[in-house]
């Protein structure tokens, strides 16, 4: 599998102005040579379209959507309700609610049709769920994300090493206080 064979992902979002943070999903896509496309498929101000992008998505070979979207954000819906791939959903925030918009008109989808909803702004998580579920019937990219994964519990060690490093010089640095009611504070 490579980034630049046929597209296995979809991401797409309501408009060009989602991109500074729908990027970070293709982004992370690269970087385990999962193929992507990305589109605007805008629910309101193109909904004919966004259907038939809906309804042709498994047809070409794509396997999950993740679809950005803000305010009213019906678009990671609006596919999911025609389509049977996996959908992600990014609640993008705009500058008014910070996001919170978004997000619930995301993640409130009625029984029946589910939209996996990651953080407000998590794109590269919808990315990197993406790609858990395409490893879940890819040995090699399942390696990839043990691979991955391992690396973050390096780092997080190497954060906690730095931080207790930190902690003993401050405390060497310290003068000790005399301990209350011995008297030396007379
Ligand atoms: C939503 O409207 C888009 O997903 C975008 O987040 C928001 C604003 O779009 P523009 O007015 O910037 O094109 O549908």
């Amino acid at each position: 599998m490579t980034s630049a064979g046929r597209p296995l992902v979809a991401v797409v979002m309501g408009s060009d102005s989602d991109w500074p943070v729908m990027q970070a999903a293709t982004d992370v896509l690269d970087e385990f040579g999962v193929a992507s496309e990305a589109d605007v498929v805008s629910a309101h101000r193109m909904p004919a379209d966004m259907l038939s992008y809906g309804q042709t998505a498994a047809g070409r070979g794509l396997k999950v959507i993740i679809a950005g979207a803000g305010g009213a954000a019906h678009l990671p819906g609006m596919l999911a309700s025609v389509t049977t791939l996996p959908v992600i959903g990014v609640p993008v925030p705009l500058k008014y609610l910070d996001g919170l918009d978004s997000l619930l008109s995301i993640v409130q989808m009625p029984a029946g049709i589910p939209v996996a909803t990651v953080a407000v702004g998590g794109a590269r998580n919808a990315g990197l769920l993406a790609v858990r579920i395409l490893a879940a019937s890819d040995a090699a990219l399942a390696e990839r994300m043990a691979s991955f994964q391992a690396e973050l519990r390096s780092s997080a060690q190497a954060k906690g090493e730095a931080l207790r490093a930190k902690v003993r010089v401050l405390r060497a640095g310290q003068q000790p206080h005399p301990p209350t009611g011995s008297g030396a504070e007379l």
